[in-house]
């Protein structure tokens, strides 16, 4: 067994020499995406971070070893085999001592990518509160392991499939700052508004990198941020099939039994299906703004960090 981390060289000379650097995770490959449209939107996404002058490091398990940045054959490989576990934190250690292969979610690509010196992450939706978490408990990991990870997370809000005022108080209870992107309002993944507010917002790359830095010098870094950041409107579902599908989804998981961590990846087909694409494709531009915006917070955050080393 072998726990060190595995860094594809471009990934690692960009982190010696203080470059920009984006987090990727792979679980929204391998478990959120349909099987076809996946590798193509995998190549998109790190296209995006590239287009922003970063360097994208896709976070995965292959053959037991904790991979930081993936090539086109690995890439491959994660969007085709049909032996991809889903890896929460949690599941990281059992698949270095199995030798298994593991797509990581949110919780694990932020553990992962801190690990390898990258502070800047992006992906589609944070997971969150479940509804009727009272009963079932269901609070995803993402949560608990951002407050103890000092990462700033792009995404788009939670999916409205989640108790959003839930997972909005969980997040203030465990001290993570929300940052709504140019944005007052919480975005609710498919939607540019979850009818819920953000406590803070920005307005540039260059005043996220700046809350994070700020954070570092007051020594109240612990957490990680999250910089929410809404699909343009015209972009989003519509309302009303957003609505419908939802409550069919939520049914069904029910009726089927549906719980642990393939209640997300389920429910995400299930849209996938029932829209006939419709969602697939809110999905994909969301997650491609996601990954544009968290390179242009890398690349804020390097310059920064370059002149006050030139200036000290
Ligand atoms: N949101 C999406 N697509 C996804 C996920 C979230 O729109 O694929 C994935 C992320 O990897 C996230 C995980 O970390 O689902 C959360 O899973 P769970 O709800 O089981 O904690
Ligand atoms: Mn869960």
């Amino acid at each position: 067994m072998n726990a060190d981390l595995e860094i594809l060289p471009e990934v690692a000379d960009a982190l010696a020499g203080g470059g920009p650097v984006v987090a990727l995770e792979s679980t929204i490959l391998a478990h959120g995406l349909p099987r076809g449209d996946n590798r193509r939107i995998a190549d998109q996404i790190e296209g995006q971070v590239r287009a922003s002058g970063a360097v994208p490091a896709t976070i995965a398990v292959l053959d037991g070893r904790v991979r930081i940045g993936l090539g086109p054959a690995d890439l491959d490989r994660l969007c085709e085999s049909d032996d991809i576990a889903k890896l929460s934190v949690r599941d990281l250690g059992v698949a270095l001592a199995l030798h298994r292969d593991g797509a990581t979610t949110v919780a694990s690509t932020s553990a992962l990518a801190h690990r390898a010196g990258i502070g800047v992450f992006a992906t589609g939706g944070l997971g969150g509160v479940h509804r009727g978490a009272a009963q079932s408990f269901d609070i995803s990991a993402d949560l608990g392991v951002l407050a103890s990870t000092p990462v700033l997370v792009v995404c788009a809000g939670v999916k409205s499939i989640l108790d959003v005022p839930g997972t909005l108080e969980y997040l203030e209870t465990l001290s993570v700052p929300v940052l709504g992107y140019r944005t007052d309002a919480f975005p609710g993944f498919y939607l540019s508004d979850s009818g819920y507010r953000v406590p803070w917002r920005v307005e540039t790359p260059e005043q996220a990198a700046d809350v994070v830095l700020a954070r570092r010098a007051l020594h109240t870094d612990g957490a990680g941020v999250v910089l929410a950041n809404p699909i343009p409107v015209d972009q989003q579902l519509d309302i009303d099939l957003h609505d419908r599908t939802l409550a069919a989804g939520l049914a069904l998981l029910e009726a089927n039994h549906v719980t642990g961590k393939d209640v997300t990846p389920r429910l995400l087909e299930f849209f996938h299906s029932s829209t006939h694409g419709a969602s697939l494709r809110v999905n994909v531009d969301l997650v491609l703004g996601n990954a544009a915006l968290a390179g242009q917070v890398a690349v804020a955050l390097s310059l920064t960090l370059a002149q006050a080393a030139s200036a000290s």
